[in-house]
């Protein structure tokens, strides 16, 4: 089997590359360890910035989630009791965020490419890049037991942060940059009308607690805990007196609530590999760098990623020549530690650290005061929130 691009990883970002590289004239393949039913149904990101919506509009996929999706104009900032919306369209040219589950996405990128003929291996078992130090590389992998070679002119490696494609790359030759964090986030999934009509990050003695939506019956709900948590030990009783202790407010304000259907806990990490290219190795989204989920980056930069790889793929198979594919890592990279410095700011801004002295304690609360009664501060943080402004035109 040949193809121009060997994809490996069914993701928001190897779907979406498979999909606008289609766009371009430009063939591939996305090999997917996991079967169909179960990339469509993990639940994780909730939250799409102003240019990735804007991109899935412009390649006619924004139907559905114009019509199931929630556009949210601000965010609510909560401590010591009292909510200080954050205008984000005010604050950042008019743009918004859109709150559409990242299965969602998956499902309109899996029908798309389907529809368009595209092809993608669900199952592929034991992938393995070979040769992407040379002008030949190929995925070795085997499905339905029966071992194949996709050889291809690049390897796009959209596996995720445990995926085999970085851990392809000869050691050495990759320089990791990363710092883990000493909790987790206890996620929810409830069946109960929304608590509120937009997002609220809470900062509480307790720890961080975040109310978010699904739908107009479900609710997406976290709170910080250990990252060791035993999700068993939590029964719906607990986790509803949890989050109406951590997002009280003087006046009383209280969460709806109502049963929970899905709970699980995510740990929390910030990495980054530099640089993102290896030969014709391409890494993008979760296999290249992670953020903590607290600025709702993780997703929105894959398909940052993702679109910055697919014009520079355009570009070399137009012109035979890539000044924008040398450039890959490097471009992608300046907006990669942007978003790690926003992810972190906001997780320190948000969360109790274990061990914070009083003093680091006090000027936490004075960040929290400084953000929500600065115009400037508010300025930068929805302008991040939102997403910050491509770089590089589209493809
Ligand atoms: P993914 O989504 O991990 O997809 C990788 C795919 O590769 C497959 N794979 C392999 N396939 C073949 N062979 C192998 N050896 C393979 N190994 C892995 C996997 O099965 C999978 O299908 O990576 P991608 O495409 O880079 O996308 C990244 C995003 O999924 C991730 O950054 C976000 O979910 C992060 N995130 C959020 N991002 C946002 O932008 N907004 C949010 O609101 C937001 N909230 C979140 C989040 C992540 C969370 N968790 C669970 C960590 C909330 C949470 C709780
Ligand atoms: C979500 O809805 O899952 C969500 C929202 C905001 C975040 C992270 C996750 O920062």
């Amino acid at each position: 089997m040949r193809t121009q691009v060997g994809i490996v990883g069914a993701g928001p970002a190897g779907l979406m590359l498979s999909q606008l590289l289609h766009l371009a004239g430009i063939e591939s393949i996305v090999l997917e360890a996991r079967a169909r039913r179960e990339i469509e149904a993990t639940v994780r990101a909730g939250v799409l910035e102003q240019g990735t919506v804007d991109l899935l509009d412009s390649i006619g996929l924004g139907v559905r989630l114009h019509r199931e999706g929630f556009v949210h104009h601000g965010i609510e900032l909560r401590y010591d009791g009292r909510g200080h919306r954050i205008d984000l369209s005010a604050h950042a040219g008019g743009k918004a965020i859109t709150v559409y589950a990242q299965h969602e996405v998956i499902k309109d990128l899996v029908a798309a490419r389907l529809a368009c003929g595209g092809r993608i291996v669900f199952g592929a078992a034991g992938v393995e890049p070979r040769g992407f130090d040379t002008d030949a590389p190929s995925l070795h992998y085997s499905a339905d037991g029966v071992a194949q070679v996709l050889a291809c002119d690049f390897i796009a490696g959209c596996d995720g942060y445990h995926g085999v494609c970085r851990s392809a790359v000869p050691q050495g030759a990759c320089h990791e940059f990363s710092r883990s964090y000493p909790f987790g986030w206890f996620g929810i999934l409830a069946e109960a009308a929304p608590s509120s009509a937009e997002l609220v990050y809470t900062h509480h003695p307790r720890g961080f607690a975040l109310v978010s939506t699904r739908s107009p019956t479900i609710q997406r709900l976290y709170f910080q805990c250990d990252p060791h948590e035993n999700v068993d030990a939590w029964d719906d009783a607990r986790i509803w007196s949890e989050l109406r202790a951590r997002l009280a407010t003087r006046d009383g304000w209280a969460p709806v609530e109502g049963p929970v259907l899905q709970k699980n806990v995510v740990g929390m990490r910030s990495f980054v590999c530099e640089p993102m290219q290896f030969g014709r190795l391409y890494l993008a989204g979760d296999a290249a760098h992670i953020v903590p989920p607290t600025g709702a980056k993780g997703l929105n930069l894959a398909i940052a990623d993702v679109r910055m790889l697919a014009a520079a793929l355009a570009e070399h198979y137009r012109s035979g020549n890539g000044p924008r594919l040398a450039a890959y890592s490097s471009t992608a990279l300046r907006r990669v530690w942007k978003a790690q410095r926003f992810s972190w700011f906001m997780t320190s801004l948000l969360h109790r650290f274990p061990g914070a002295t009083a003093y680091e304690q006090r000027l936490q609360l004075a960040d929290l005061d400084y953000v929500t009664g600065s115009d400037a501060a508010q300025s930068s943080l929805a302008e991040n929130y939102v997403g910050l402004p491509f770089e590089d035109a589209t493809c």
